[in-house]
């Protein structure tokens, strides 16, 4: 069961110009206990027959979900995962689009201008499937609570998330603003899969679940290969020898996958597939660091950051460095 209401906003009507609702739903099978599901609310650009099929998604027993808030490390543990559940077919991976071999799920919903139906795709697509998404633990398909089906999480830090999601929205055209302003509307809940905070301690308390897979883009930049280890054990695939972990690791660091026409969206998405009003100096794979936000913000965007991480921290009672280690 879900619950639709508006969610009206001068800043989204100025910066963003579409509809917004908040959505809830009742989290039904979610293994922590004492939520108030009901309560969360997450903003998506949706309508409500959009939302429903997304929720409805037939979900097959061997299915393997990736998700994320945006700009957390999605395309890299999708590579990964994709790569990891075809066995290392990376004839397939250079020869066909990541978003075809691993269809982002929630993406009709967020451009109706679209001409590709995500979830035709999705039921089309033959098994096992690696599918994408960025709904919040309570919204994605309720079948894959029922069935228990592998999820991969992926959380990124909160200044570096902020840091690339306003370069990413910006460069989409689909958000008109400065950075001051992009700090404003997430604190909000005024962007899309909004409040970040939620999205991921949600998945960092079920982190031991046995269907889940919690990482960070941190511990991938730290040590890759023993993300990758620990990955594929959890998909019960045989053991990585050491030529195929060097493989992976070079296929997947950033400098490839940038150069990789198959995964850097930067190209689909100016050939139309994304969003109809992308600008000229638009880059999907951007820096690719761990830090970006020590050079890219203002001491009184710290301030703010600093004070929104805080009050979050405070109720979930963590620290960054548990989670991301050291910064
Ligand atoms: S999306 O649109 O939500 O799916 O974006 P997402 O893939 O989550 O995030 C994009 C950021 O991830 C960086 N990226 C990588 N970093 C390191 N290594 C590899 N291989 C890699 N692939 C993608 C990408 O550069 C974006 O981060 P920023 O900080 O903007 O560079």
């Amino acid at each position: 069961m879900f619950v639709v209401r508006a969610h009206s906003s001068d800043n989204i009507d100025k910066r963003q110009g579409r509809p917004f609702v908040e959505i809830a739903a009742n989290g039904i099978n979610i293994p922590l206990v004492g939520e108030q599901w009901l309560e969360h609310w997450c903003s998506l650009p949706i309508t409500e027959d959009f939302f429903k099929r997304l929720y409805e998604f037939q979900v097959r027993d061997d299915d393997v979900y990736v998700v994320t808030f945006p700009k957390c490390g999605t395309t890299w543990i999708q590579e990964t995962t994709w790569l990891l559940v075809n066995n290392l077919d990376f004839v397939k991976a250079n020869a066909e689009d990541l978003i075809t071999r691993s269809v982002f799920i929630d993406l009709i919903a967020l451009y109706t201008e679209m001409p590709i139906d995500s979830i035709e795709s999705a039921d089309k697509a033959s098994s096992p499937r690696v599918l994408k998404s960025h709904l919040p633990a309570h919204l994605i398909p309720k079948q894959i609570w029922e069935k228990k089906s592998k999820i991969i999480y992926c959380a990124r830090n909160p200044k570096d998330m902020v840091v690339s999601y306003f370069h990413f929205h910006r460069g989409l055209g689909t958000w008109q603003g400065d950075i001051n302003e992009f700090v404003e509307d997430i604190s909000n809940n005024d962007i899309m899969y909004s409040p970040y905070w939620e999205h991921f301690m949600d998945f960092w308390r079920m982190r031991e679940e046995e269907n889940v897979f919690f990482t960070t883009y941190e511990d991938m930049k730290r040590d890759l290969r023993a993300v990758l280890i620990k990955l594929n054990k959890f998909l019960k695939k045989p053991d990585l020898s050491e030529e195929q972990l060097q493989q992976l690791e070079k296929h997947l660091s950033f400098d490839s996958m940038k150069a990789n026409k198959r995964v850097n969206l930067t190209y689909s998405i100016k050939a139309g597939h994304g969003s109809p009003y992308v600008r000229e100096d638009f880059q999907f794979m951007r820096r690719g660091i761990v830090g970006s936000h020590k050079d890219e913000l203002s001491p009184q965007i710290h301030k703010k950051l600093d004070a929104w991480i805080a009050e979050h921290l405070k109720k979930y009672n963590v620290k960054l460095e548990d989670i991301f280690g050291k910064l």
